[in-house]
C-alpha cells in the first residue's frame, strides 16, 4: 500500500503518526494535490490528499476513514478504545481537531485570493477558537484523540504563527509539547 499525500498535509500527518503508533509500515508517495496528478486523481477524484492506494489498487479517502481502517488493521491495539462511549468521544475528538484544520484551510486558500477579512473569515477563527476551548478539555481522552489535537495545534503554529492558541489553553500546550518531543512527530515535522 502507499499513501498519496504532500509532506505538509496534517491530515497526512496524523495517518503517518497513528501508522507508526501502531506499527504499520506506511510507504509515502509525496504528491502535490493542486498539481492535480492522474495518480491522485485516479485515487480520489475530489484531487484531495491524503488517498490511501490499497495493494489490490483500490483507495480509501479522507483521513478518518484511512484511520479507522489502520486502527481496524491492528486488533488490539490501544491507541482508541474499540467501542463505548470514550470510542465515540474519541471520533468525535478527530472530528473536532480536523475541523480546525479545515477551518484552516479555508482561512489559507482565503489568504492566497487576499481575502484576510470579513465574516467568512471571522467564521473560522471563531469556529477554531471554540474547538480549541474544548478540545483542551478532551486532552488524555485517548491517545488517537491526543494525536489529532496535537497535530492541530502544531498546524497552526506552522501556518498561523501569530495565532495564539498557547495563552488560555495550557493542556493542550503540555500535550504539543509533549508529542513534539517524540520520534513520530519529530519525523513528520512539516518544513
Ligand atoms: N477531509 C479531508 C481533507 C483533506 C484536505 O483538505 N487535504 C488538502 C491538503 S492538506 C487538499 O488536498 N487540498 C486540495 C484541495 O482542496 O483541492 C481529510 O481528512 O483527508
Amino acid at each position: 500500500m502507499k499513501l498519496l499525500a504532500s509532506l505538509t498535509s496534517p491530515y497526512a500527518r496524523k495517518l503517518r503518526i497513528l501508522a507508526q503508533g501502531l506499527g504499520i509500515d506506511l510507504p509515502f508517495v509525496e504528491t502535490m494535490p493542486m498539481s492535480d496528478p492522474a495518480a491522485l486523481l485516479a485515487a480520489n477524484p475530489l484531487g484531495k490528499v491524503p488517498a490511501l492506494v490499497l495493494d489490490d489498487g483500490s483507495a480509501l479517502i479522507d483521513s478518518p476513514v484511512i484511520a479507522a481502517w489502520l486502527l481496524a488493521s491492528v486488533p488490539g491495539q490501544t491507541l482508541l478504545p474499540i467501542a463505548g462511549a470514550d470510542h465515540w468521544q474519541a471520533r468525535s475528538t478527530e472530528a473536532l481537531a480536523d475541523g480546525v484544520l479545515d477551518a484552516a484551510i479555508i482561512l489559507r486558500f482565503n489568504m492566497a485570493q487576499g481575502i484576510t477579512s470579513g465574516p467568512w473569515v471571522d467564521r473560522q477563527y471563531s469556529a477554531i477558537t471554540r474547538a480549541l476551548t474544548v478540545m483542551n478539555g478532551r486532552v488524555g481522552g485517548s491517545a488517537f484523540g491526543d494525536i489529532c489535537i496535537a497535530v492541530a495545534c502544531d498546524y497552526l503554529t506552522f501556518r498561523f504563527p501569530a495565532l495564539d492558541w498557547r495563552t488560555h489553553n495550557p493542556a493542550l500546550v503540555a500535550l504539543t509539547d509533549r508529542l513534539l518531543a517524540t520520534p513520530a512527530f519529530v519525523a513528520t515535522q512539516p518544513a
